[in-house]
């Protein structure tokens, strides 16, 4: 086709120059569609920590440990990982936790899904937190949190020393919550459906993420995720995908 247009058309010039823009507009869609697979392919899981709970199993990636208990009934259904039961007796916090690692040292971006159920009405006391940690101690945190048998749940946050609660009785006995954690040059800022809990500075490395359950001797209903999301420095993915579209124009000029 091209011996045909070379020899035989009058605007062959142009043409030509349109095949080759072709070609080219080929190659610079080829170098994105690479890093967009690059990066959800093969970078993020190793970067940032995403979960839906939607395969009906717990993936091993979770860590899970106990505190004064010897175990816990949940299961992953749907697209919910539902805790039933954290084993044992007597009053003082049992708890559940699962942790992966997630290596923050700066900036980063953290949301989870919770829901919670109180079938017993004010009696149960029961703890659902998103938890950041740094060096094995929890250094952020948000929950949703019900210690009280005559009363129903609160919002609460950590970020540091500083803690913020919206005290007991300020949550229905059923419910549902987008609990969101940034951190920007230090400035951490925890957020429940979109409204600003706590905010405060923490400049502590982060190596893990984790939920923690937690159930008291007093009765116990049920503790929800949806999902979680952890992703480290989002503004140098930006950059990832801005570098690659500006080295795809540059070799376009080439
Ligand atoms: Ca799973
Ligand atoms: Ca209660």
């Amino acid at each position: 086709m091209g011996v045909f247009l070379r020899s035989g058309c009058a605007d062959v010039d142009s043409i030509n120059r349109f095949l080759r823009r072709r070609g080219k507009m080929r190659e610079t869609k080829f170098i994105v569609m690479m890093a967009v697979f690059v990066f959800f392919g093969g970078v993020y899981p190793a970067y940032g920590v995403y979960d839906h709970f939607n395969d009906g199993v717990l993936d091993s990636a979770w860590q899970v440990s106990f505190e004064n208990t010897t175990g816990w009934t949940y299961q992953e259904s749907g697209t919910n990982l539902t805790v039933t039961n954290i084993a044992g007796s007597g009053s003082g916090w049992r708890k559940a936790f699962i942790k992966q690692n997630f290596a923050a040292a700066g900036n980063f971006s953290v949301s989870c899904a919770v829901s919670w159920d109180s079938v017993h009405e004010y009696s149960d006391i029961q703890t659902l937190a998103l938890s950041l940690y740094s060096g094995g101690q929890s250094a952020i945190n948000a929950s949703y949190h019900d210690a009280w048998a005559g009363e129903t749940g609160e919002k609460g946050a950590t970020i540091g020393g500083s803690m913020y609660g919206t005290g007991m009785g300020t949550l229905p006995f059923a419910g549902s919550a987008l609990i969101e954690i940034e951190r920007e040059n230090g400035f951490v800022t925890v957020s429940w459906d979109g409204s600003v809990l706590l905010t405060g500075t923490s400049s502590s490395a982060i190596d893990q993420i984790g939920l923690e359950f937690w159930q008291d001797g007093y009765s116990f209903s049920s503790l929800s995720v949806d999902y979680v999301s952890a992703v480290p420095e989002p503004g140098s993915i930006l950059l990832f995908g801005l570098g690659s579209m500006i080295l795809a124009r540059r070799r376009r000029k080439v």
